[in-house]
């Protein structure tokens, strides 16, 4: 396979309601869209799940932009590709921005899938024909805000509630949640907003049997985080921290966690995300993937990769209805009673929906 063409498009879509975690507040969804077309006109898409601004991470949708446009489409244009896999190959001396490489590997994955005329998750190797879906719950204004969205979802049959939380926010609205929920499989998020100062507050959510607690310490770190492991007997779950396999590596040997949080974006692509998932079904630390508010586009990728056999936790991706008044594919990703059915057309298996797309479209360029 040969790409012969790439376009660029900048979207904006409006969430159906602000998301709040302890780094900010996200109303509408900026982000690049990125289709490929080969030698026989096929479209391959991806999407980039960086943010506009570099709160979770420092690649924004402009760096992608520019990362895009002066190296990676460059370097992809009209070299014969064999298989996705070698993607990672043709960027080896362009350093980071995991996030805009994986926006064009995730278009090469698309393709050939399309091409050997399997879904995107046979080609990954995924044998699960559904899903199960757990939800991400943003920051609200009182406990009892929370307390009836979380009712809400568990009524909807979301597998597993995650709670974001921040100083402030922690032990004592757990405690009312646990008490309302005693049952419903739940979990807290941090986003690096504690330090080991903050020990007293981390091992006091041990006595809400949650399933893990995500990423409670620095975005760079995982020396902390096995200090924390050794103190709390909550599982420590890595996020902003895995960049790579051997980010993965380090922290396993480390002790650093015992669950990891696989982005697909953040780790620089399906290829990536696969090896860090094999290397962590061999030391028997389970996965899940998580979610960056993507579009249908991103989504179709996180359904594809959660049918690998380690994905044995539920995961961030959610239908497309709870973020979007309308999402730009069809089918839209629908979850019900918990499990989304995995498409078994060829390629991401969800048709873009041009005219949608166009309708969210604020710029657009095509390179060839
Ligand atoms: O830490 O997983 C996170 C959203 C934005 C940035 C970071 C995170 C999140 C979520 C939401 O938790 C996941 C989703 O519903 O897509
Ligand atoms: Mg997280």
């Amino acid at each position: 396979m040969r790409i012969k063409e790439v376009t660029l498009r900048h979207l904006q879509m409006k969430l159906k309601f602000p998301f709040t975690t302890s780094f900010g507040t996200f109303q509408d969804r900026d982000f690049i869209l990125l289709e490929a077309k080969d030698e026989n006109g096929n479209s391959g898409w991806g999407e980039s799940v960086a943010f506009h601004s570099p709160w979770y991470s420092e690649e924004t949708m402009k760096t992608n932009w520019h990362m895009l446009e002066d190296y990676l489409i460059p370097a992809l244009l009209n070299q014969e590709i064999t298989h996705p896999d070698e993607v990672s190959e043709v960027f080896s001396n362009i350093r980071k921005n995991n996030m805009a490489k994986s926006t064009i590997e995730g278009a090469v994955w698309d393709l050939y899938s399309q091409e050997k005329g399997v879904s995107l998750a046979s080609a990954l190797g995924g044998k699960k024909s559904k899903i199960e879906v757990g939800i991400s719950i943003g920051i609200q204004d009182t406990a009892s805000d929370l307390l009836r969205i979380i009712e809400k979802y568990v009524q909807e049959g979301y597998k597993r509630m995650k709670v974001k939380i921040k100083p402030g926010w922690d032990v004592d609205v757990m405690r009312e949640v646990r008490k309302e929920f005693p049952d419903v499989p739940l979990m807290a998020d941090a986003n690096s907003a504690y330090t080991l100062e903050d020990i007293d507050t981390l091992k006091a959510l041990d006595e809400f049997d949650l399933m893990m607690i995500e990423q409670p310490l620095a975005s760079d770190d995982i020396i902390d985080h096995a200090k924390l492991q050794e103190a709390i007997s909550t599982p420590v779950c890595l996020d902003e921290s895995i960049h790579s396999y051997e980010d993965a590596r380090k922290a396993i040997e480390l002790g650093s966690c015992g669950i990891i949080n696989i982005k697909i974006g953040r780790v620089g692509g399906l290829s990536e995300s696969k090896r860090i998932h094999d290397l962590c079904e061999s030391h028997h630390i389970p996965v899940w993937c998580g979610g960056m508010l993507e579009s249908g586009i991103g989504r179709a990728h996180n359904v594809a990769l959660t049918t690998l056999s380690n994905f044995i936790m539920p995961g961030d991706t959610a239908a497309s209805s709870r973020y979007w008044e309308k999402d730009i594919i069809t089918p839209e990703v629908t979850v019900e009673d918990g499990y989304i059915t995995v498409p078994d057309k060829p390629g991401i298996g969800y048709e873009p929906d041009l005219e949608t797309i166009e309708s969210f479209t604020i710029e657009k360029k095509t390179y060839k």
